[in-house]
């Protein structure tokens, strides 16, 4: 009997990866695509955006939880970790029928383009041309990978070599092996049982080819960036400057964190998969809405404005009781009451609405641009433009109100509106419309195990707008005992804040409370963070050990 076609199939496994191949080629062509078309969009970012704005508010915040800053990172992992047996699923179905399997790329490669399509920057046609890219170099890698496989020849020798390895004792794969599809004849002397080894050598030469090209669009793309347009902003300097910080407002403890947050480690939260990448020529910022004059202004319109400096720490509303989503910076900006003021602000206008050029909104009451707090269009962190990270070229920064209804990065345009009238981004996500931050603190030393002795208890609380009065620590059930403050730097920061503990051997328990100067002192209860932000004492367990 003559093997059937069937029968000389090579393994399933060897198609899949045909699939798996097929997509890489395809989506490192949408990287390279993506790096050359200006305003191109890699269909594996759009469809990360895609999902950032599609997820329910609940799956924020536990992507949040867990991945913390690297949820990015995470979403993107997440993302290729699926399209794996999906692409290998597409490989298989393309053995039975080569049109399904290409209709399958076809339609993931159409939902990249429409995901790039919906959230374009700009030019909204060439953001789908990465997509299409990806979808002919995938579909013409499919074909011809197929087209090897499929010479009967070929077919038997693969056959045959999943047939050796499954004699072999040490075969690992011998699940693949399907007795079978074993040819019954012996193949031709001439075919050389390593064949298999070849396609495979060739697929590894492909891989490595796609990850190669993936690396180099991913680089054209940073290329096109706007760390040039950043790099030649001059600061013109804060026509009134405030006097360095006082010494005493960090104390200095190691493991304490500093009073001021370097740029470089300062929190990052917010929608954007990819930084939008703003050149400070050609960028506009849109005064209007309900104003009686509205406003176009320049980066330069800015800087020739009154430029003021104030140091404000600004939190995260995900920020969980005792988290890290929270950090202080000296801004430098324009005063956004003094724009307003130019704009003539309709009275009835009760919420401002900042939009950024990716779209993400924020609304906040115009109360609290007008309630002589340093509320700031602001253009500098600690002494520098501002990072692209944190909204280069302009972002507003309201004192006292937590970030997702206030401090809108890569501003385009400031809307005076209603609350009526509109709901921010994350207000349909189950967030509250008014956002307050609320009175906190944390713990930051010691973590772990301490030796017997004076052990300095120490960390950071906050009250934005309010200030802290009082922060009190407490060891296991004993009484609350008031630790000492740093100096203030205003009403409007963290302040540190140190406790001298007399560690008695032993596995105890810290706890801290805050009081603000309004009176209100942190209750124990627990609260989450969605809708408006955590409550709770920090607590923390400590091992007092003697040390060798
Ligand atoms: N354009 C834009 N601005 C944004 C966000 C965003 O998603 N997009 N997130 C906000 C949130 S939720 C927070 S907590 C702060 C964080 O600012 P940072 O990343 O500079 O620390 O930015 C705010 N501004
Ligand atoms: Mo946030």
């Amino acid at each position: 009997m003559t093997p059937s076609a069937d029968s000389a199939r090579a393994p399933w496994w060897i198609h899949a990866l045909v699939g798996v191949l097929s997509a890489a080629v395809g989506l490192a062509v949408g990287e390279l695509v993506a790096g050359l078309v200006g305003g191109g969009r890699s269909p594996v970012i759009a469809i990360g955006d895609a999902v950032i704005d599609l997820v329910p508010a609940a799956v924020k915040e536990f992507a949040i939880a867990v991945f913390g800053q690297a949820d990015k990172l995470a979403l993107v992992a997440g993302i290729l970790v699926l399209l794996v047996p999906l692409a290998g699923f597409i490989g298989v179905l393309a053995a039975r029928r080569f049109e399904l399997g290409a209709g399958a790329i076809v339609a993931l490669g159409a939902l990249g383009a429409l995901a790039a399509l919906t959230n374009a920057q700009g030019a909204p046609a060439a953001a789908a041309i990465p997509s299409v890219a990806a979808v002919a170099a995938g579909v013409l890698t499919l074909h011809w990978l197929t087209g090897r496989l499929e010479g009967p020849a070929l077919r038997r020798r693969l056959a045959r070599g999943a047939s050796e390895e499954a004699n072999h004792p040490e075969a690992v794969h011998q699940e693949a092996v399907h007795d079978e599809t074993v040819p019954e004849q012996p193949p031709p002397v001439t075919l050389h049982p390593l064949d298999r080894r070849t396609f495979l050598r060739a697929g590894a030469v492909l891989a490595a080819g796609a990850v190669g090209v993936t690396v180099a669009g991913r680089w054209l793309q940073a290329r096109a960036s706007a760390v040039a347009s950043r790099a030649a902003v001059v600061l013109s300097g804060a026509v009134a400057p405030l006097p360095p910080l006082p010494a005493g407002t960090d104390l200095g403890i190691p493991g304490l964190t500093p009073f001021v947050t370097p740029n470089a480690s300062f929190y990052r939260i917010d929608t954007a998969l990819s930084v939008p990448q703003v050149d400070v020529d050609g960028w506009r910022l849109r005064v209007f809405g309900m104003v009686g004059r509205p406003m176009e202004l320049t980066f330069a319109d800015l800087q020739a404005r009154e430029l003021v400096e104030a140091d404000v720490t600004i939190a995260c509303v995900s920020n969980e009781v005792g988290g890290d989503l929270i950090g202080n910076a000296r801004w430098m900006g324009v005063r956004l009451a003094d724009v307003l003021a130019e704009a003539e602000v309709d009275p009835r206008a009760d919420q401002i609405v900042g939009r950024s050029v990716d779209g993400f909104t924020a609304g906040f009451p115009t109360a609290a641009a007008l309630d002589g707090r340093e509320a700031l269009i602001a253009i500098g962190m600690n002494g520098e433009p501002l990072p692209l990270d944190h909204g280069f070229p302009a972002r507003l920064i309201i004192p006292g109100l937590y970030g997702y209804v206030s401090a809108t990065k890569w501003l385009a345009e400031i809307e005076l509106t209603t609350f009526d009238a509109f709901n921010g981004y994350w207000i349909p996500r189950g967030w509250s419309k008014e956002a307050p931050i609320k009175t906190q603190s944390r713990i930051d030393v010691p973590r772990g195990a301490v030796s017997p002795g004076r052990t300095a208890v120490a960390g950071v609380a906050w009250a934005q707008g309010r200030g802290i009065e009082r922060v009190e620590v407490q060891v296991d059930e004993e009484p609350w005992a008031e630790a000492r403050l740093a100096e203030a730097a205003g009403d409007d920061t963290w302040r540190q804040w140190v406790y001298e503990w007399n560690a008695e051997p032993g596995s105890h328990r810290l706890r801290v409370r805050a009081t603000d100067r309004a009176g209100d002192t942190q209750g124990e209860r627990r609260v989450q963070p969605i809708p408006n932000g955590a409550e709770g004492w920090h607590t923390v367990v400590v091992d007092v050990t003697p040390g060798p």
